[in-house]
């Protein structure tokens, strides 16, 4: 199938990238954005969102006339969703007493909705937004079908998400392997000529459930990993054991990869897509839906391990080092670290938190300062929750000369094997118990 002109709906951390690379490789691209801000901004030549590389490409492709940006779909030969599937904020679902999240898919629906006037016979539709199993077949394909046309016979529709890792989201978007699920093969063979424009990795094709599912397992699959490493720190804290230690002598068994404990799960995937399956199978998911609250109640373990760190922290002043959800990216949303403040404040402490990524956020109840040096100058205790190598490089004396600070509490394991003791401070880690008395360290 040949695509000429091709309508992305959704402009953000991937509908733009993929427009882009799109009108970067010849196509005609219609990008579409029902926020007239996002609208303005892009045809100024500007970008909304921070992503290595994205600003040049997309300057390239505007200015080349490739891609033009709307507000509302126009004809083409192929209609890309690239759209938000958030959780709805005050409802939730109920199963057995025990309360689950629910995806808003206000937005898919939406963007179908505007599809419709403009869907010809033989166009293709990918949903790409992350969605709960079956959407493709039992939400979408039903709104295209208002048209009169018939999913599957007069036109092609698939689903594909993106796989892309945020800071490496141009590389990956060409260079990863993709699923493409269609209502019927002609439908994922349509989806595989799309792809091909630019996709340099594998272009594998399945029908789209199976498409749906295998996006949320590969998020699933980490977050339940990354729940077992949270678990075992807790574990290693309770017998006396080092669980960075202990995690590095399992993986050297061959079948064995222990992922990283850590402050908590953030980002607006990992912690966001296990959901999809648990509201749609609340009966089948007890593990997934487990690993979802030893992620979530992370953040109130780092509070625990701060109080026995620090006695009650009525009044006490805290430095938080690092508010992103993950090292080296300036994405905030869902971020454990900003959890992490907000129970601190809770529990009576008075934090100043430094985000090296984003030095000017502004974050409602938190006290976000510029600089390294306004955080540590008046601190007692100092509390690292993001890997950034920018913290890891601080020094006994550096820290010295910078806070009175002289109890650190290490979330991320960082700043292991510095002489902290002979420094004169008291060192906490994650996952490393006060009882722990021989070992190498
Ligand atoms: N984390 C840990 N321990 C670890 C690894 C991560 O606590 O060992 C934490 C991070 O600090 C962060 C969260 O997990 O808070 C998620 O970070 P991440 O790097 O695992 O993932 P994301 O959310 O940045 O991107 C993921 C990727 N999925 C997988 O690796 C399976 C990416 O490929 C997806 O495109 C993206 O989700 C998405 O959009 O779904």
């Amino acid at each position: 199938m040949k695509f000429n002109k091709i309508c992305v709906l959704g402009l953000g951390y991937i509908g733009l990238p993929t427009a882009s690379t799109f009108a970067a490789n010849g196509v005609q691209v219609v990008g579409v954005d029902i926020d007239l801000r996002i609208v303005e901004t892009l045809r100024h030549g500007e970008i909304h969102i921070h992503e290595p590389g994205l600003r040049t490409l997309v300057e390239a492709a505007v200015s080349s006339g490739h891609l033009r940006v709307e507000s509302s779909p126009e004809e083409a030969d192929a209609f890309i969703i690239a759209v938000p599937t958030p959780f709805y904020q005050d409802t939730t679902g109920d199963y057995n007493g025990e309360s689950y999240k629910i995806a808003d898919m206000r937005a898919v629906t939406s963007a179908a909705e505007a599809i419709v006037p403009h869907l010809r016979k033989g166009n293709l539709v990918v949903l790409e937004s992350t969605s709960p199993p079956r959407t493709t077949v039992d939400l979408i394909a039903p709104i295209f079908e208002k048209s009169g046309l018939k999913a599957g016979a007069d036109f092609f529709l698939a689903y594909s998400s993106e796989r892309v890792l945020p800071g490496q989201i141009l590389r990956e978007l060409i260079d990863n392997a993709r699923v493409i699920g269609g209502i019927t093969p002609e439908s994922a063979q349509a989806g595989y000529d799309l792809y091909s424009i630019f996709v340099r990795g594998e272009i594998v094709k399945t029908d789209a459930t199976t498409a749906e599912m295998v996006k949320l397992m590969e998020n699933t699959y980490r977050d339940v990993n990354i729940a077992i490493a949270n678990e075992f720190s807790r574990l290693a804290d309770h017998f006396g054991v080092d669980v960075w230690e202990a995690i590095s002598l399992a993986n050297r068994h061959p079948r064995v990869t222990i992922l990283s404990p850590g402050p908590g799960v953030g980002g607006h995937c990992i912690s966001v897509d296990p959901w999809f399956f648990v509201e749609t199978a609340p009966a089948l998911t007890p593990l997934i839906y487990a690993s979802r609250q030893v992620n979530d109640s992370q953040p109130h373990y780092v509070l625990d391990l701060v109080q026995r760190a620090m006695g009650s922290l009525k009044g006490k002043k805290i430095a938080v080092l690092g508010l992103a959800y993950k090292p080296d990216v300036d994405d905030l949303r869902e971020s454990p670290a900003v959890e992490v403040v907000h129970l601190l404040q809770d529990a009576g402490a008075m934090v100043k938190a430094f985000e090296p990524y984003k030095p000017s956020a502004r974050l409602p109840g938190i006290q976000a300062v510029p600089t390294l040096e306004d955080a540590l100058s008046d601190a007692e205790a100092v509390v690292l929750l993001v890997s950034f190598i920018f913290f890891g490089a601080l020094t006994p004396e550096k820290i010295k000369s910078l806070s009175p600070a002289r109890i650190l509490v290490d979330t991320v394991n960082v700043w292991a094997g510095r002489d902290w003791a002979g420094g004169g401070f008291q060192y906490h880690r994650l996952g490393v118990s006060e009882k722990r008395v021989s070992g190498p360290r």
